[in-house]
């Protein structure tokens, strides 16, 4: 009883502490500006066929919307919504197929303004991005609102669009800003501790980037937390049932707090392909297909002049299982040859097998152009010739499963079970600290990630979703495909065509803002970090699991394309519903840390 008490008193203090810690690390010398385009893809459609002006359009399929107009959403019409059911709700709704080429274009003349506010912006989708605009305002002596005022009009002027603008001392709230006067307005919030405190008061905790569904409601229905400030009341609770990290993050929620670094460039973590085919347990079939996706690694990752010891093999068998299959080398490599001893290995482990999806992920990766990387090579040549005459140049395999279901916290809870040593291995850490995870009740949720974006131009970090780049065979070889993942409501759509050098990245920008979702987790959220990434690694594999049911668009329902650029031809894939925390686990881990 008396170490209850004294328990509860602990955490309390941990909690008090840890807000004021955190208050003291507040930053308010920065002015942050985040720019999110309205109706993008529609807006853009719209530009290019002034005839659609006016009429509620849908930018999508029958089986999936990626955006639609104003006009469109007055209906009820919205982003990831079946095509079929857009229809129900408007049927009027017109529907013009995307072309990325289209909407990559304009993002570039978004992007050419941006840089004349803040050479080092982020951009976090083809439509979204932030600008630390302190310096242009006080080099041109001009107030923030005339800053986000002329950098709106510039982008309309050079685009032809509008867009939304939030301002903030930070880049999480200025985010939230950007919503607010959407369309074609802005918000702005003073640089000010009792004006950002009010303001998250009030904000429904939903609202921060990186808080979802399940988060929103584990934290409403077990703590009764609807707002961010509510944060700060039930902050020892939430110290003691949340890892420190997870409650760190929820705390600064509560007090406001965001990034206000610029973050640099980032390196890349992984790379990978994939291709999705007609299910076939032909094994010479399966070995070509893994032979190809050798081929298109190495070409990338040598383009890329990078190396890597961590391969991981992605399965998915033909009643939607999905299996990986992860063994870290003891040299990096990047050639062909070597990555099939690899790959085969790990194939042939798990044949005979009906599959209808190959992929192959190299992570650990080494850039060998990095000069320090190149005493390193110095030494991998010594390993590489001790190698050769003892094991042929190929390393006995550790083979991690990493996977195993659908499920994804089954999967956090479950897959540690299947690790294999081989003559060879030099050591299971670096394939442990990358897949395997802990019981971990926060799992942050990917919200508001956009469109893959292709880098242009701009040395600035452009942050890219997908976790692989896909290559969609189903139906010829020759075929142009383009693949949608939907990340928590929204659609990243890979183009075929271009998919072997896609980035295949989960990475943490200025090393705490997810590049694929925007969540942030400093340094030292670990546990987190790999959960986030695992997040999206099973949101992937759960959208992948739906398919296109419904039939085609009618041609009359097809808006008629103004110009000859051909539009492409694609999969849409619908979403799954991110599955619950088991309420038993949380209880385990409750009564764990009380
Ligand atoms: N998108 C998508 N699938 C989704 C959501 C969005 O493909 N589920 C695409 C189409 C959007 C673009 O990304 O035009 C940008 O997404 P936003 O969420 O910013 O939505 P919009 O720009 O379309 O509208 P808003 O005015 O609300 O920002
Ligand atoms: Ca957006
Ligand atoms: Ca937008």
């Amino acid at each position: 009883m008396t170490y209850h008490i004294f328990r509860s008193i602990l955490i309390f203090q941990v909690a008090e502490n840890k807000i004021l810690e955190l208050e003291a690390s507040r930053d308010l010398s920065k002015i942050w500006l985040h720019t999110d385009m309205d109706a993008f893809y529609a807006a853009v459609e719209i530009l290019e066929n002034p005839s659609l002006k006016g009429k509620p359009l849908a930018v999508g399929s029958m089986s999936m919307i990626a955006t639609a107009s104003y006009e469109a959403r007055k209906f009820g019409v919205r982003a990831a919504m079946p095509g079929f059911i857009g229809c129900r709700l408007c049927p009027d709704l017109v529907f013009v197929r995307p072309n990325f080429e289209r909407y990559s274009y304009y993002s570039e003349l978004t992007r050419k303004v941006f840089q004349r506010y803040d050479p080092n912006f982020v951009a976090t989708s083809l439509d979204e991005a932030y600008l630390n605009i302190t310096k242009v305002c006080i080099d041109r002596g001009i107030t923030v609102e005339e800053a986000a005022t002329e950098l709106r009009s510039a982008i309309h002027q050079e685009t032809g669009l509008t867009c939304s603008a939030g301002v903030a001392p930070n880049r999480m709230i200025a985010k939230v800003c950007s919503d607010i006067n959407k369309p074609n307005g802005q918000f702005v919030l003073p640089n000010d501790r009792e004006a950002v405190t009010t303001f998250v008061s009030t904000l429904p905790i939903r609202k921060i980037g990186g808080i979802g569904k399940v988060t929103e409601q584990l934290l409403h229905q077990v703590l009764g937390i609807s707002t961010c400030q509510e944060m700060l009341q039930k902050a020892a609770f939430l110290c003691a049932l949340f890892s420190e990290s997870s409650a760190d993050f929820f705390l600064s929620v509560g007090l406001g707090l965001g990034g206000t670094d610029t973050p640099e460039h980032t390196q890349r973590k992984s790379m990978s392909c994939e291709r999705t085919f007609r299910a076939t347990d032909d094994c010479s079939l399966l070995f070509e297909k893994l032979d190809n996706l050798a081929e298109n690694l190495a070409d990338d990752m040598q383009k890329e002049c990078l190396k890597g010891r961590t391969l991981t093999l992605k399965l998915k068998t033909a009643s939607f299982e999905v299996r990986t299959r992860a063994t870290t080398t003891q040299n990096y490599i990047n050639s062909k040859e070597d990555i099939l001893i690899y790959a085969r290995k790990l194939l042939k482990a798990e044949l005979p097998l009906s599959l209808r999806l190959m992929g192959l992920r190299m992570s650990h990766l080494r850039d060998e152009k990095d000069s320090s990387a190149q005493t390193q090579k110095t030494l991998d040549i010594f390993f590489r010739s001790y190698d050769n005459t003892n094991d042929n140049g190929a390393n006995g395999p550790s083979i991690t499963n990493t996977s195993g279901g659908d499920n994804y916290y089954t999967n956090a809870l479950t897959e540690v079970n299947y690790v294999e040593h081989d003559a060879g291995t030099v050591d299971s850490t670096d394939h442990q600290s990358f897949f395997l995870l802990e019981e971990n009740l926060f799992v942050p949720e990917g919200r508001n990630s956009d469109r893959c974006s292709i880098d242009v131009s701009s040395s600035n970090p452009c942050i890219c979703d997908g976790l692989g780049g896909k290559e969609l065979d189903e139906d010829t070889s020759s075929s142009k495909g383009t693949d949608t993942v939907k990340f928590d409501g929204h659609l990243t759509i890979y183009n075929a065509t271009t998919s072997s050098s896609k980035p295949d990245q989960h990475l943490w920008i200025d090393d705490y803002i997810c590049s694929l979702c925007g969540f942030e987790l400093p340094p030292g959220f670990e546990e987190e970090r790999q959960e986030h990434s695992d997040f999206h690694l099973a949101e992937k594999l759960q959208q992948e699991e739906a398919v296109d049911s419904t039939g085609p668009l009618s041609k009359d329902r097809l808006a008629e394309r103004p110009c000859s650029t051909t539009p492409t031809s694609k999969k849409l894939k619908s979403s799954k519903e991110v599955k619950h925390i088991p309420i038993d686990a949380f209880f385990d881990k409750l009564n764990k840390n009380l």
